[in-house]
């Protein structure tokens, strides 16, 4: 029962995965803000404080109006000194001085464009940055030493830098349906990440893929993957096989968030065409992906070219831990920590994208939908649209 009256006196709980969370809320003019300090703690390799920002942030998301005072924050949680100061900052002048010169720093730009490279991690990309390094064309310029995935990342950046639309996403979705039908009739397929939480764009389109009978989904990924390759439809890919059972016995990353599904990191080649023609038609899967016949060869890449680059992952899960997969491949990446974080701290459970594990009991809790996960864990079901913490 909420009390009437003071909007402040509302309950906010202090884990995102307790909170429902909108897309769209109240707050943006800070929590853009405290997101600017909160990824610039994490370039300066500072994941405490980096958190920090976001958790302050975050708890702004789940506001049921725009903050106009320190009064309205009475009684929130997450909010330490230094986002207060930021935030009364903002309140007060419109801007935070600490934001604003973070906004303006060569080394946030620097880091933000070679970050931003498909393949570069914050390690790689101090390295450079201290060589003086500060952009994708400096990486060209001086001839650095790139990886695959680096030469890929360079080559596609314009195109990898601007958002998925959803109507993007939608004919990916249809693509890739036709790729693993092809190959595994009776496989499914589930859009996943932002797209599943309701956002209208993206940085990449993430599937889970899963077959009803257990080990069918074996070896699938390259199938997938040769299927799209002899289509013209990749221009990049990386698959990485299962790896959950053999490492079971091997040293275990607790802190890591990486799982060990067979999953492939790839870049599609989308026909601009067949996004406005699934926009304007009522066009079928397959007079979408086959309308558009292969235009202009690769070297004409620019604005004015026929396609475009757009980044995909695929994961693919048995069906037994399909529902953890489905969890975990949701997002968004402050409300999976906190998820993990509430299973660990409040509940001695231990939650990864595979399983979850009781640690009282002993055992390993089997689950098919993501509500019996949340019921497990003693939490209130948040649906995907609601995760955007
Ligand atoms: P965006 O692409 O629109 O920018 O946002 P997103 O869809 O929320 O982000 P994402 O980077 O594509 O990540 C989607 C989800 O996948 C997110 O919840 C985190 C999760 N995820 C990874 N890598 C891994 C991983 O290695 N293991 C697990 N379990 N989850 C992962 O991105
Ligand atoms: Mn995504
Ligand atoms: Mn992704």
């Amino acid at each position: 029962p909420k009390p009437n009256g003071d909007p402040t006196a509302m309950l906010m709980k202090s884990y995102a995965c307790q909170r429902r969370t909108p897309l769209k809320h109240h707050n943006s003019f800070l929590t853009e803000a405290l997101e600017i300090l909160s990824q610039n703690a994490e370039y300066n390799d500072n994941e405490g404080r980096s958190v920090a920002f976001r958790r302050a942030a975050s708890v702004l998301k789940a506001l049921p109006r725009r903050v106009r005072s320190m009064q309205d924050l009475r009684c929130l949680p997450c909010l330490g000194d230094h986002s207060q100061r930021v935030i009364k900052e903002i309140l007060e002048d419109g801007s935070s001085r600490e934001v604003e010169s973070t906004r303006q720093s060569e080394q946030y730009q620097a880091m933000k464009a070679l970050t931003g490279i498909f393949g570069v991690g914050v390690r790689t990309a101090d390295r450079w940055f201290r060589e003086g390094l500060r952009s994708p064309d400096d990486l060209i310029r001086t001839g650095q030493q790139l990886n695959r995935e680096q030469q890929a990342g360079v080559q596609y950046y314009d195109d990898l830098q601007k958002p998925v639309t959803k109507a993007e996403a939608d004919v990916i979705s249809d693509i890739v349906e036709k790729a693993v039908h092809a190959v595994l009739p009776g496989a499914e397929i589930q859009l996943m990440g932002g797209f599943r939480r309701g956002k209208e764009v993206g940085h990449d389109v993430d599937f889970l893929i899963t077959h009803p009978e257990e080990g069918k989904e074996e070896g699938l990924m390259p199938k997938i993957t040769n299927w799209l390759k002899e289509q013209g439809l990749l221009l990049y890919q990386k698959t990485t096989r299962n790896s959950y059972l053999e490492k079971m016995d091997g040293p275990a990353r607790a802190s890591s968030n990486m799982d060990r599904f067979e999953r492939c990191f790839s870049i599609f080649k989308l026909q601009k065409c067949a996004v406005s023609c699934k926009l304007s038609s009522t066009a079928s899967a397959e007079d979408v992906s086959t309308a558009c016949e292969r235009e202009r060869p690769d070297e004409h890449h620019s604005e004015a070219s026929g396609w475009r680059a757009v980044r995909v992952d695929l994961v693919v899960s048995p069906y037994s831990q399909f529902a953890f997969a489905t969890l975990g491949w949701t997002g968004s990446k402050l409300f999976e920590r906190e998820l993990r974080r509430w299973a660990g701290q409040e509940k001695h459970m231990s939650l990864s994208s595979h399983a979850l594990y009781d640690s009282k009991q002993n055992l390993y809790l089997r689950a098919k939908t993501e509500e019996e996960i949340f019921a497990y864990l003693g939490l209130e079901f948040i649906p995907p649209s609601e995760r955007n913490a």
